[in-house]
């Protein structure tokens, strides 16, 4: 949802800038050329936990060592292993330099260099050529959040709004888990994270922190430490998170609505819920009394797993507990009732009344409430609303024609893509590689490595990291507004995302003063417009934390709907966040938290339940190009309960077949026993390549819009598996 969400701050630097100088970066860091020091920096990947970080600058064009921020309370010092190798990505041999154009086939991998002028003339030809033959929304700027920048990340809205380009509606990530925590609070916003310091009990459901955000699990820990605080996990498999968990509640995919639902039934039936905190802050009623009645841990046992005498004591230990935090990741959301299950498990520490204490109520994400203005930035003003949104995870649909895909407009012939690689990350890859593959299809490609996106370009640029551009970054997991200046000098030809669009806006006659504004100038708009300070205050401080006063953060003032209250019973057609009207089968949405019926179930073709969930050492398809993180994850496997294997006559090691209809992916056989019969785990995302016969785990997980606003259902997929014969007889594209 990174159209809606508005911004905000928080933001942590040394002033190492002479401000004389005017955005001149080059010229910035010479004074620091020759003498080697930790610079305060911000990790740009898209990670909630938005690290505080401290680069080591070794020269203008070098970086040593990188830690986390210690000055930054929810950073506190603390990074994962893969960003703390930073150097190993930021002078990796295979970086791109230069621009490149095709000249063999699609795909073949053929490039010669070219200069910047003749790469952006060439771009800027080939879409207006686009925009001549097919009108405007031929030509789809397609991005994502590889930086989570907001002037780079963003920025190439401008030139789509400018040029009414397709529209993106991103929907890749984020939208049925923010749907539904908003459902039920009305604004994306949470108690803050470092308040787990004061919880009784911290509940981290369908996040495994460990892999996926460490400085929750690091707060956890701590909380643990210093006070005894029990940690609850609930999640499919046992990851490094359940394993450190105190109670670790293994859940059958696409079950968590049950079992939430049973969690509440018990909660009443004991008299654990705060009745009175439901009369004045929610819509609690008679109706939902009596749902909850038929919904008994017995019940829910049946659907997700769990054994009733587990979800009651759960209820138990819960109704004793008045600080109650539960942390409500993304994983569980990426289910076609994910939606249904975020709001159900929402619901728990409502009906608790955890809210109204310190270190009580939930948090998912803040991205609702930094506020930052971002006109000029995504050309907000210049909007125009009847041009379509396309959606970010039918790639492949789109590219193939699909009318509805396409919202019966005419097909697009010219992408423009930064930030992400959708030939690698975006479901159903075999539609998406066809589209990829289309002659008149004319694909620009911005890239820090050549991508398996960026091999099926037509024209790649080289691009910069994030110490080498400046931007400005706000913490989804927390509370802070961070500034991310530009530390050394890039490789090569490298260009910013600033710099590409301005150059291709100049060529394509888009209009806006954005584009005539220089990133520090973004930065400043941004944060003085929105009455947040300015870029020379955030310097002086270092970092601005927005944390905001304990009764807005506990919805003591009321919940975000007209009505003030929380919604146990949502409007799924209302839900606030929704920009793009509905997607998905919303019609038979439960009134209720309850299970809601619509997963990809296995049947007797089908019997296993696949989920795609993060690698450690990977980040989305980032640092599959890293020494440090290829040694770590190794091959591309699947993790399998040792006697569905047997079932199977297979032994660890040995290559499956794992299938359905939208393909076929070969994966090595690893044997585990923290799973249920029936679910198996393929930790991703490796390259397609990296497989045997050329097919990644996105093979298999389907782009179908999953309710109310569309998203892909990544860990909701029914897979045949089969002993692969051999590795040598295995299929190669
Ligand atoms: N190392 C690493 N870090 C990452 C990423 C990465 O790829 N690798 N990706 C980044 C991005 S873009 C994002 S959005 C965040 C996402 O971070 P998270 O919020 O952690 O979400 P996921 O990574 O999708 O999945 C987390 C967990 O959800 C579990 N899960 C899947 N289905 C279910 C279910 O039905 N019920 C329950 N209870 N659990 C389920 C998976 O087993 C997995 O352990 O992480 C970011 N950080
Ligand atoms: N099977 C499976 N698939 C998934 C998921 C899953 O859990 N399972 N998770 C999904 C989720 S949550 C997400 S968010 C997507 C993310 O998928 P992607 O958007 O592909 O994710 P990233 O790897 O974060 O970033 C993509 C690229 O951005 C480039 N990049 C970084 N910074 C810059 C920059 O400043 N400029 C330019 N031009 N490029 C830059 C990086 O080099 C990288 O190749 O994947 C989704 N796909
Ligand atoms: S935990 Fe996330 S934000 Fe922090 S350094 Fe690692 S990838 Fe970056
Ligand atoms: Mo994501």
């Amino acid at each position: 949802m990174i159209d809606t969400a508005i911004v905000f701050p928080g933001l942590m630097i040394n002033v190492f800038v002479d401000r004389s100088i005017r955005e001149d970066a080059r010229t910035m860091n010479a004074p620091f050329a020759t003498k080697p020091a930790f610079r305060p920096s911000v990790c740009p990947h898209d990670c909630p936990s938005a690290c505080s970080l401290e680069v080591e600058v070794l020269s203008d064009t070098r970086i040593g060592r990188v830690r986390g921020l210690k000055g930054q309370s929810y950073t506190d010092g603390v990074i994962c292993a893969k960003v703390a190798r930073y150097a190993e990505r930021i002078h990796h041999p295979d970086r791109l330099t230069e621009p490149l154009l095709r000249t063999g086939p699609k795909g073949s991998g053929q490039f010669r260099p070219i200069g910047w002028d003749e790469a952006l003339d060439r771009a800027a030809e080939a879409f207006l050529a686009a925009e001549r033959q097919q009108g405007s929304e031929a030509i789809w700027p397609y991005y994502y959040a590889g930086t989570m920048g907001l002037v780079m990340r963003d920025g190439i809205n401008r030139l789509r709004h400018a040029k009414k380009y397709s529209g993106f509606h991103d929907t890749i990530c984020t939208n049925m888990a923010w749907t539904g925590f908003v459902a039920g609070t009305g604004r994306l916003a949470g108690v803050d994270p470092r308040e787990m310091a004061e919880s009784e009990i911290i509940v981290i459901w369908g996040t495994n922190a460990v892999h996926t955000q460490v400085n929750v699990m690091h707060h956890a820990i701590k909380a643990r430490k210093a006070r005894g605080t029990p940690i609850v996990a609930v999640d499919v498999y046992r990851n490094e998170t359940m394993r450190q968990a105190d109670h670790a509640l293994l859940v059958r995919p696409g079950t968590d609505g049950a079992l939430a639902t049973g969690i509440l039934h018990v909660l009443l039936r004991e008299n654990l819920a705060d009745r009175d905190y439901m009369a004045r802050f929610t819509d609690f009623s008679p109706e939902f009394e009596a749902h909850l009645a038929l919904r008994t841990p017995e019940w829910a046992e049946a659907i997700c797993g769990v054994p009733a005498a587990e979800i009651e004591s759960i209820a138990r230990l819960l109704g004793q507990k008045r600080r109650a935090f539960f942390r409500l990741g993304y994983g569980f959301a990426r289910q076609r009732n994910g939606a249904v299950n975020m709001h159900a498990a929402l619901c728990i520490p409502t009906m608790l009344g955890a809210w109204q204490h310190r270190g009580g109520g939930a948090f998912h994400s803040n991205s609702g409430t930094f506020g930052l203005r971002k006109t000029m930035i995504e050309g907000l003003d210049v909007i125009d609303r009847s041009i379509r949104k396309l959606d970010q995870s039918r790639i492949g649909d789109i590219l193939l024609g699909e009318p509805h895909a396409l919202r019966h407009k005419g097909p697009v012939t010219a992408l423009f893509i930064q930030n992400t690689n959708p030939v690698s990350v975006a479901p159903e890859q075999e539609k998406v590689k066809k589209g990829f593959a289309r002659e008149d299809l004319f694909t620009v490609v911005h890239e820090q490595f050549k991508t398996e996106t960026a091999a099926m370009a037509d024209l790649v640029l080289p691009a910069t990291m994030f110490m080498e551009h400046d931007d400005l970054y706000q913490g989804g997991g927390h509370t802070h507004l961070m500034l991310g200046p530009k530390l050394i000098e890039p490789p090569g030809l490298c260009r910013s995302n600033h710099e590409v669009i301005v150059g291709l806006a100049r060529r394509l006659g888009a209009e806006h003063p954005g584009f005539d504004m220089s990133p520090r100038e973004h930065i400043d708009f941004a944060l003085v417009q929105a009455g947040k300070g300015s870029l020379e205050e955030i310097e002086k401080e270092g970092f601005i934390d927005t944390d905001p006063p304990f009764e807005r953060a506990h919805y003591l003032a009321g919940f975000g709907h007209r009505d003030g209250r929380f919604h146990f019973s949502p409007n799924w057609r209302k839900v606030p966040l929704a920009n793009d009207g509905l997607m998905g089968p919303w019609e038979t949405m439960p009134r209720f938290p309850d299970h809601w019926a619509v997963i990809e179930a296995a049947d007797d073709a089908h019997p296993f339940r696949l989920v795609t969930a993060p690698a450690r050492s990977f980040l989305n398809s980032s640092f599959n190009e890293t020494p440090g993180s290829i040694r770590r994850e190794g091959e591309p496997h699947l993790m399998i309960h040792p006697e569905d294997a047997q079932s199977l006559g297979v032994v660890e090691g040995d290559l499956l077949r794992v299938h359905n209809p939208r393909g076929e992916v070969i994966l090595k056989t690893t044997l585990f026993e923290g799973l249920r019969r029936g679910v198996v785990i393929a930790e991703s995302i490796f390259p397609n390549a990296a497989h045997k016969g050329g097919r990644g785990i996105n093979t298999l997980t389907g782009s179908d819009p999953a309710a109310p606003h569309g998203g892909a259902a990544f860990h909701d997929n029914r897979v045949a598996i089969a002993k692969a014969f051999s590795s040598e007889a295995c299929p190669r594209t």
